[in-house]
């Protein structure tokens, strides 16, 4: 979901300025980093950036054309980085056509699930399920697209009482305009300015967490006064990397907001919200995509999220992580990536 970024982006962000955090790993190019926790280490499911030069930019992200993924790990935040291989290749997916893009993954019953989007044969963006017994895979896909699911940035929380939710979408690019109630057109177009603005998507996922137990509905995100936002407001509105945690019973969906390169975050009571604005939880990166994912580790809670330090290209990311904390209201601490 990327129109081509460029440099005068590039120069609006912090050039010049000091990041306050370092690539985790700079062999290889890594984004849109989902971090959990299993059996109290750290492991990270991020995009593998690949320089595929013989794909033009475009504005729907084509140059974004990411075959494989590699798993992270490390045993605590500042500790060494461990990068375990290639655990799902995209010709390892039957249905795939092109576009690995930002994954998630979940444990259950001995079995790790790593949720992942990509474009079928026929160019349109679905999300599969591949599974392992380790969480660093090697993943088996299964051999047909989760049914019901479209788009983009899948994202698995689960919650305390057991139940799992599987959120996704993301508009332009991440094809979010082609599903309005569920139902696929080619030529579904984005908002106007003064339109209600494209919903996040939400399901609560199956026992066997492969399929979708209840139809897709939109996550209901409203503004600072209960109102739904516009398009207009594209620095606050949902654009993409839907992202959900718990802190102290409240939740916070977070995500993306895409052409102002903004990550913002709003609360709510339940896991299908309403979720009310609250404000900027990272300020735009270097780079058009900002993505990103919280845990809480020993204590502490923490963001991870990316920029293009390394490479100077917005298709060329590295993955980054820095403490995140919480006002005594349980708002977040807005979070500058650069001094
Ligand atoms: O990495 C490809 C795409 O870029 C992701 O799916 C979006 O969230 C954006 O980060």
């Amino acid at each position: 979901a990327l129109s081509c970024l460029s440099l005068s982006t590039f120069a609006q962000t912090e050039t010049g300025k000091t990041p306050i955090s370092q690539p985790l790993v700079s062999h290889i190019y890594t984004a849109d980093p989902s971090a959990h926790v299993f059996n109290g280490k750290i492991y990270i499911y991020p995009s593998h950036d690949i320089d595929a030069k013989d794909v033009k930019e475009d504005d729907d992200g084509g140059h974004f054309a990411m075959r494989d993924y590699h798993i992270l790990s490390m045993d605590k935040i500042g500790g060494p980085v461990k990068d375990n291989g290639v655990a799902l290749d995209i010709k390892d997916i039957p249905w795939a056509g092109r576009q690995l893009w930002a994954p998630d993954a979940a444990y259950k019953n001995g079995t790790y699930y790593l949720y992942f989007p990509v474009k079928d044969k026929q160019d349109v963006f679905h999300l599969g399920v591949a599974t392992s017994k380790s969480p660093v895979g090697p993943f088996k896909a299964e051999p047909q697209p989760m049914k019901g699911t479209y788009s983009i940035d899948p994202c698995v929380f689960q919650d305390t009482d057991g139940k799992s939710y599987l959120y996704f979408g993301g508009i332009w690019g991440g094809q979010l305009q082609r599903w309005d109630n569920n139902q696929y057109d080619a030529k579904g177009a984005l908002k106007k300015p003064e339109e209600v603005a494209y919903l996040p998507r939400v399901a609560r996922l199956a026992a066997d967490m492969k399929e979708l137990a209840e139809p897709v509905k939109a996550v209901q995100l409203l503004d600072e006064n209960g109102k739904p936002f516009l398009e207009k407001d594209n620095d606050k509105r949902f654009f993409e990397a839907a992202w959900l945690h718990k802190y102290k019973g409240k939740y916070y969906f977070s995500y993306s907001t895409g052409d102002t390169h903004n990550l913002c975050y709003a609360m709510g009571d339940s896991p299908y919200g309403p979720f009310t604005y609250k404000g900027v939880l990272l300020k735009p990166v270097l780079g058009w995509t900002n993505h990103h994912s919280i845990i809480e580790k020993d204590g502490k809670w923490y963001l991870f999220y990316h920029d293009i330090q390394l490479s100077g290209k917005t298709h060329l990311r590295n993955v980054k992580v820095t403490e995140m904390t919480y006002n005594p209201d349980g708002t977040i601490k807005t979070i500058d990536a650069y001094k």
